[in-house]
């Protein structure tokens, strides 16, 4: 299971600044054999100070994080939904991830050239917005053309179709993104293989100057980004690329003196990635033997065998039970053994919905 964040945002905002920081921070990619062979992909590590208290817990051999990709989007510009750049391409790109960072430029810097000539957060956002939205009109209209057509066969689930895919339309002539209409889960499922650009969740990364970075919250430029984004409940992480990128090139000692002499306590990387990992809607579970302590992705609302699979297929058809301990349990109880004594290791079948912080063994046979 692949789960991929897109970087998006208008040319030289620092998309592919902060991408190659990411990718360099790198992750141990013989641990994530699901990855992508691209260079537009990059593999993160997610940071969880849960996997570091299990560690400290079971001191295996080894640690392994969970983990998903970004995708550094290039090529939207103005036009882009009517081919302008690298267009279609670009949306092509985009329909695959799962979720958006929009990066939006927060610093100035003459040398580097904006495409409208001056920093103006809110025009950009807006500018990329349209384009998305530009699109998704397309889709939405020439699916309401075809269900009307089949509409003419008697089948209810056509009407119905283009009951909702109306209301979507109607939002993206308003200029509002698809994700602004409240839908039910069948509706939903209806439209899910549009995959509609402005349906995918987003948040903002607000790219600040390297001199800006620990007074980014009284950044102007931020200040609009984040009523701009509030107003659609849209996340906002401030961060500096380029600091990013000379942090990611520091290891060990150099890394926390640096981080110090910038007045920081952790990277905006760290920050970025989780927020994105939140924002792709995901459940971490964990896996804690001596040989390895583990964390793996799935989504919300998985059942156990199904979680099972994501560590191995035969895990999933040999599904038998899983040993079951809330991480706030184990964590309570000091070991697994005091987890068991008191009664918190629990044994549960196939029809289990795993939940976030589950610390789970599985039984299987094949
Ligand atoms: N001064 C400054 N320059 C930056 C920052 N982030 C990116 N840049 C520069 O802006 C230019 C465009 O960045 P790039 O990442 O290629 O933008 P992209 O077109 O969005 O991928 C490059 O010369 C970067 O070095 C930043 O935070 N501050
Ligand atoms: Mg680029």
């Amino acid at each position: 299971m692949a789960l991929k964040a897109g970087i998006v945002g208008l040319p030289n905002v620092g998309k592919s600044t902060l991408f190659n920081a990411i990718t360099q921070a790198g992750a141990e990619s013989a641990n994530y054999p699901f990855c992508t062979i691209d260079p537009n992909v990059g593999v993160v590590e997610v940071p969880d100070e849960r996997l570091d208290k299990l560690t400290e817990l079971v001191v295996p051999n080894r640690t392994v994080p969970t983990a998903f990709e970004f995708v550094d989007i290039a090529g939207l510009v103005r036009g882009a939904s009517k081919g302008e750049g690298l267009g279609n391409k670009f949306l092509a790109h985009i329909r695959e991830v799962d979720a958006i960072v929009h990066v939006v430029r927060c610093f100035e810097d003459e040398n580097i050239t904006h495409v409208d000539g001056k920093i103006n957060p809110i025009s950009d956002i807006q500018t990329i917005n349209l384009e998305l939205i530009l699109a998704d009109v397309e889709s939405v209209e020439k699916r309401i053309e075809r269900s009307k057509k089949n509409m003419k066969g008697g089948n209810k689930q056509y009407a119905q179709e283009v009951e909702v895919l109306e209301r979507i339309k109607e939002a993206l002539y308003n200029d509002q993104p698809a994700r602004s209409v409240e839908l039910t889960d069948e509706e939903k499922l209806i439209v899910r293989d549009l995959h509609l650009l402005t349906l995918k969740p987003v948040l903002y990364a607000a790219n600040v100057s390297e001199d800006g970075v620990t007074e980014a919250d009284s950044n102007p430029f931020v200040q609009q980004v984040k009523e701009f984004a509030a107003a659609e409940g849209a996340e906002v992480v401030p961060i500096s690329a380029k600091v990013e990128a000379e942090i990611a090139e520091l290891e060990g000692e150099d890394k926390a003196m640096f981080l110090e002499e910038l007045g920081l306590s952790a990277s905006g990387l760290d920050r970025l990635i989780q927020a994105a990992y939140r924002l792709l809607g995901l459940y971490t579970y964990f896996t804690a033997g001596v040989q390895e302590v583990r964390a793996w992705t799935i989504r919300k609302g998985t059942k156990a065998p199904q979680a099972a699979g994501v560590i191995h297929s035969d895990f999933e058809r040999g599904f038998i039970r899983a040993e079951v301990v809330s991480y706030n349990d184990l964590v309570a109880a000091g070991s697994m053994n005091s987890a068991r004594e008191r009664g918190q290791l629990r044994l549960e079948g196939k029809d289990y919905v795993v939940q976030d912080g589950d610390v789970m063994h599985f039984r299987f046979n094949v």
